[in-house]
């Protein structure tokens, strides 16, 4: 097996004993891996990158390195006053000193240390579970916010920028694939909300233009199953998955931690009449971000939490819904008509945070 020969390729002692498929990401393969020593065990993450996504792996690596390295620097300086001992993973390096290895197919793998006794969920799991989301978004800002992000490269251009998602939308429209797929009542409502909302999506990159808002480090991608929670405290413990971190605005992050946590239904539901925005654990993540993330919100920032929450759903269903009629191209699926059924409940959620839009811009209010 492939996964196998390439975890021996790291710099982890002792002999290789078992590579068991985890994770639930929809663009790389993940692998949790055991190594033992005659005194002891060692387990880490063995990552296949999907290159059709992620073009340029050595430059994501080296942004991974850049901010492990920064935030790693700041947990170390504080850890003696600090109330839990916050993480992060770190790089493991091949065993030729380079951040992955290579495969006799020309695929890239990585090793990255594992967050032990620790454990992320699909969905959020109640008000505390969403708290602690909040704080681990909000220390990992906090942590970051003094990092220049011009140090780190562009790794995955237009991502999170709405606007280029509608231009794949049309691009995939004009072709044979789009055209048959979206022959059905389902994929013609998906498109017909969107139409709708075609002016609108431009309103982060607008402001950004403007110079309202501004460019900074960013995860990129702090989705509930990317929060770990302390297995003994049920306190969270580290943000994983550093793929996305790169120049963005903030309000990328929040929103997406908002859409994903607040929906306990979760991405892959076709019970689509139970998908809700929760303004409860909306309020309780956002008091956990506070109580980590101050002073570097400015007004024009608060000022455009509300599109970025209602605009980061509606962007992910777009971006399902193209790729959908592309012909499952960029997220995995495991079933026929998934990217349809992932695009709807996107979609659907968006609504339901246009619903309670004075609820949601109050809660912003604490910020
Ligand atoms: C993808 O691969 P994964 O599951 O970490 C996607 C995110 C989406 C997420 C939705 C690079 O993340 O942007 O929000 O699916 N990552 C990329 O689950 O496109
Ligand atoms: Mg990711």
């Amino acid at each position: 097996m492939k996964a196998a020969f390439m975890a021996q390729r790291f710099q982890v002692d002792g002999r290789l004993v078992t590579v068991e498929a985890t994770g639930s990401g929809n663009v790389n393969d993940t692998y949790l891996v055991t190594f033992r020593t005659i005194f002891s065990e060692e387990r880490f993450i063995l990552q296949r990158i999907n290159t059709r996504v992620f073009t340029q792996p050595d430059k994501v690596m080296n942004n991974m390195r850049l901010v492990t390295a920064h935030v790693h620097a700041h947990l170390e300086a504080e850890q003696d006053d600090a109330d839990r001992i916050w993480q992060l993973p770190r790089v493991i390096p091949a065993k030729d000193g380079k951040d992955y290895a290579v495969d006799s197919d020309g695929e890239c793998w990585r090793a990255i240390s594992l967050i032990a006794s620790a454990h992320s969920y699909e969905q959020v799991q109640s008000p505390e579970h969403a708290h602690e989301i909040g704080a681990v978004l909000g220390q990992f800002h906090r942590l970051i916010s003094d990092m220049p992000c011009d140090v780190l490269h562009d790794t995955l251009p237009g991502f999170h920028i709405t606007p280029t998602y509608l231009e794949k939308l049309d691009a995939a429209l004009a072709t044979a694939c789009g055209k048959a797929r979206l022959n059905s009542g389902v994929a013609q409502n998906c498109l017909k909300f969107i139409e709708e909302r075609r002016e609108w999506c431009s309103v982060l990159e607008k402001a950004k233009e403007r110079g309202e808002l501004h460019l900074r480090t960013i995860h990129g991608d702090p989705k509930t199953a990317n929060v770990m929670i302390d297995d003994m405290t049920g306190k969270g413990t580290s943000i994983i998955d550093l793929d996305t971190v790169k120049p963005g605005l903030v309000h990328y992050d929040i929103g997406d931690c908002l859409r994903s946590c607040c929906n306990p239904a979760g991405e892959e539901t076709k019970d689509f009449a139970s998908i809700i925005f929760d303004t409860d654990l909306c309020e309780a993540l956002l008091k956990g971000y506070k109580t980590h993330a101050r002073n570097f919100l400015t007004d024009a920032d608060r000022h455009y939490l509300y599109d970025a929450t209602r605009l980061i759903a509606f962007e992910l269903g777009l971006r399902f819904f193209a790729d959908y009629l592309a012909g499952d191209v960029y997220f995995k699926t495991r079933h026929e008509g998934q990217n349809l059924h992932r695009a709807r409940a996107q979609l659907q959620l968006t609504k339901s945070i246009e619903m309670r839009e004075k609820t949601i811009r109050e809660l912003f209010n604490m910020l």
